[in-house]
């Protein structure tokens, strides 16, 4: 694997998925594979989960881990080409990439939408410029448009969890007080497509996604009906995609919020979150910290979604 920035680099997924679960049997099994080489993670946005998964996981494959945040120490960077720059920005990206893969031997980037240019986000300009100068394989922590180490490390956790061959997942829009990309959802749609589930996305009128990774969903926008008979329940805020609403809240309507009325109605669902989650804006407390709540589980998965991830970049890496 050259990067690592949606499902289809992962190839046959049922494989992936298979090694993923062998390697969180015994995740010393590698601790060799990637000694005397430097795991680079970079930052333009905060973390928890990715930060401390994504190093530990480079750290169980023997790797040394430096981290960059760009916005804490690190010059700003200017990332237009053509920009006369005498502004606030000393640095450009187009000789910072270079220079970061001068010392590392593998990439992480995280980089959210900005909500500024739709097209800027979508063709996911930061991190194709990681991977066109950069020189190193590169693996995305979250960029504008998807964040796949969260979709796989879901999948691993909905391939442990579930208790039939094909079980029905439903991804509902929440509210939330900020603008959020549509990142998470978009991959875990790009995942599910791809899985053996039966996949349904719920959102009020307007939050439609983008078709790339909506697919064969089915979309339902009254979101009780969606929810019976789920056997996972997957939530998440985002804000509008589509134009002329793009990167805004159209609503804040709290019956979205999950809540234990919602949880009645289906298959008595697993509750998953890619947290960090805003409790009674997108899960009740009762929901969150109910026995059907997998939200710590599918969050300890990110280790081993990072380190099936930066164990195929290593192999490639000859
Ligand atoms: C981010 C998002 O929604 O994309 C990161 C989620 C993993 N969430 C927030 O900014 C709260
Ligand atoms: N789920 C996730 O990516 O969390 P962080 O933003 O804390 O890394």
């Amino acid at each position: 694997m050259k990067s690592y920035t949606n499902v289809k680099d992962l190839g046959n997924l049922q494989a992936a998925v298979k090694e993923a679960l062998e390697i969180k049997k015994n995740r010393y099994a590698y601790k060799y594979i990637g000694e005397n080489k430097t795991l680079l993670m970079v930052f333009f946005n905060s973390s928890l989960r990715t930060r401390l998964s994504t190093q530990k996981a480079g750290m169980n494959l023997g790797m040394n881990t430096i981290v960059l945040d760009i916005n804490q120490g690190a010059w700003k960077l200017e990332t237009e080409r053509g920009v006369i720059m005498d502004g606030d920005k000393p640095e450009h990206i187009l000789e910072a990439i270079p220079v970061m893969g001068c010392y590392c031997d593998i990439i992480g980037v995280r980089s959210f939408a900005r909500f500024e240019d739709k097209q800027f986000d979508y063709q996911e300009t930061i991190l194709n410029q990681f991977i066109q100068y950069s020189g190193k394989p590169v693996f995305s922590m979250e960029a504008a448009t998807g964040h796949p180490l969260q979709a796989f490390a879901d999948l691993i956790t909905i391939e442990e969890y579930k208790k039939k061959a094909r079980p029905k997942v439903v991804l509902t829009w929440a509210p939330h007080p900020r603008a959020l990309p549509q990142a998470v959802p978009n991959s875990f749609a790009d995942f599910m497509n791809e899985a053996d589930v039966d996949f349904v996305i719920t959102h009020p009128e307007g939050y439609e996604l983008d078709e790339r990774f909506v697919r064969n969903a089915t979309v339902e926008y009254d979101q009780m009906k969606a929810f019976e008979g789920a056997d996972f329940i997957y939530a998440k805020n985002w804000a509008a995609y589509k134009d002329p609403n793009y990167g805004k809240i159209l609503s804040t309507d709290r019956s979205w919020t999950v809540s234990e009325k919602h949880m009645a109605v289906t298959n008595n669902a697993y509750f998953m979150h890619c947290l960090p989650v805003r409790r009674n804006m997108i899960v009740t407390d009762d929901v969150i910290e109910s026995p059907q709540s997998i939200v710590i589980p599918e969050a300890a998965n990110r280790e081993i979604s990072a380190q099936t991830v930066i164990k195929r970049l290593l192999q490639d890496d000859k």
